[in-house]
């Protein structure tokens, strides 16, 4: 390379460059609002890896466009570039900065995962059931009532959702909680969510299971306790027994189970 770079200055266009990008991508509300108290945090943590990556973009780009002006062949130049033998320093740089980016973010997200699945003492146990296309929920602390398509839960009190799929994988995503979670069959997977918002949401398969996976949403009401303690009493269905065999045979929960009744 002839010359020395303008450190100085290619660091001020890249630190421009990541405003300006990272001003425009912050602007726009990506997942909606917030009705959980883990939004708030996910949000954050999805704005700091926003101004992450605008910065590495930013770096690439002003390196790109100072190497396509500076280095631009002369009309008429047929010549090979300049021979370089590796370069200590850059390659220093370039080991050391995307690392540093690295293990902040998973230092970062290992904090907020840490925190959104931290377990309150009195949490309330709501067993949700998916199969091709539908949601069903159980509430194993309110005598095992049943309802279909139609989830309620308290206000300001954590939930703590086990999941059971009764044929293929199924995913649980209310958009406003930010919460996600895979439904699989023989698995109890657990989330952990704590409504701060009142209102009517919408419960989404985002896992594709076949034909009708698009319809498979349930209507989702979050509501003051009172109004919750209301609801669940007027609740007269019971989980039907294939619903409660589902939580039996899960694997992961009963570990000692006759293996290879039916074979494969
Ligand atoms: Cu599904």
């Amino acid at each position: 390379m002839n010359g020395r770079l303008p450190i100085a200055k290619m660091l001020a266009a890249t630190v421009a460059l990541t405003a300006a990008i990272s001003a425009v991508m912050l602007s726009i509300n990506w997942n909606g609002q917030q009705a959980s108290t883990a939004a708030p945090k996910i949000d954050d943590l999805l704005n700091i890896m926003i101004v992450l990556s605008s910065f590495v973009f930013a770096l690439v780009m002003v390196m790109l466009f100072y190497a396509l002006w500076k280095y631009k062949a002369k009309p008429g130049d047929e010549s090979d570039g300049e021979p370089i033998h590796g370069n200590t320093r850059l390659e220093v740089a370039w080991t050391l900065i995307p690392t540093i980016i690295v293990l902040f973010a998973a230092g970062y997200s290992w904090v907020v995962l840490d925190e959104i699945e931290s377990k309150d003492a009195n949490p309330l146990t709501v067993d949700v059931f998916s199969q091709q296309f539908a949601w069903s929920f159980g509430y194993p602390g309110k005598g095992n009532v049943w309802s279909q398509g139609e989830l309620h839960v308290p206000l300001g009190r954590q939930v703590q959702f086990k999941m059971h799929s009764q044929d293929v994988i199924h995913s649980f995503w209310v958009p406003e909680w930010r919460i996600k979670k895979d439904n699989v069959p023989g698995i109890t997977t657990t989330a952990i969510v704590t409504p701060d918002r009142a209102g009517t949401y919408q419960l989404i398969c985002t896992e594709l299971c076949g034909f009708g996976h698009a319809a498979m949403r349930a209507k989702v009401v979050v509501e003051p306790p009172a109004q919750f303690r209301k609801w669940v009493a007027g609740v007269k269905e019971k989980v039907p027994p294939p619903y409660m065999e589902s939580i039996r045979q899960d694997t992961e929960t009963n570990p000692v189970q006759p293996v290879g009744a039916g074979g494969a």
